[in-house]
């Protein structure tokens, strides 16, 4: 992505997932902006926008961070969200098992309390042992533990799929947890 283009994501991520009140703006309960809308609130503030450099930002973003309605008439943030919105996943089923990466601290917690959310939206799970490894040693040494995510689907927990192959799940209660 090129420099401007990179700050222009950065300033999308800001109004998009945490304050669209800096420029006015209102996301509607799934997150969607009016593109008019933004690009005319966006000027406003000084940001050069214009609907040729918004499509391009959306289509050679990285993480594939935004994302347009079909007719391209709205634009949300496709996660990351700090404020409260509902991005409409669809439930699927998951592999048999998935894995949570923490660290040893939080063990007899989570064994009374199970995975939480915590300030996020949902528990996020990985499905390989190594991306888990990554997410747990953020914060120490990781400890990995192993989710019966598909007996849980069967009881009947919704399991979701983020753009970028995230799981989520609502909480993991300690009984489907092997520490
Ligand atoms: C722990 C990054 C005590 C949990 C990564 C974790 C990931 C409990 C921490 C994504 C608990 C929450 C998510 C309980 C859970 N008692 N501790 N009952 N239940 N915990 O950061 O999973 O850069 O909110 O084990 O790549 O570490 O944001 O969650 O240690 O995908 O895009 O509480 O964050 O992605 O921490 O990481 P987090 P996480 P991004």
């Amino acid at each position: 992505m090129k420099t401007n283009n990179k700050q222009i994501s950065k300033f999308l991520s800001l109004i998009l997932r945490h304050n669209p009140g800096k420029i006015g703006l209102v996301l509607d309960e799934n997150g969607w902006a009016d593109v008019n809308e933004l690009l005319e609130k966006a000027n406003k503030d000084r940001h050069q926008l214009t609907p040729e450099i918004l499509k391009e930002v959306v289509e050679t973003n990285d993480k594939k961070r935004f994302a347009f309605n079909d007719g391209e008439t709205k634009i949300r943030a496709n996660q990351g969200h700090s404020i409260k919105v509902d991005l409409e996943y669809t439930p699927i089923e998951p592999p048999e098992f998935l894995y949570h990466g923490t660290v040893g601290k939080f063990r007899e917690a989570i064994k009374k309390q199970g995975l939480l959310k915590m300030s996020r939206h949902h528990v996020h799970l990985s499905e390989e042992r190594e991306t888990a490894t990554r997410v747990g040693a953020r914060r120490g040494v990781p400890i990995i533990l192993s989710i019966r995510s598909g007996e849980m689907y069967r009881n009947g927990i919704e399991f979701y799929q983020s753009d970028n192959g995230v799981w989520l799940t609502d909480t993991v209660p300690p009984e489907y947890i092997e520490f």
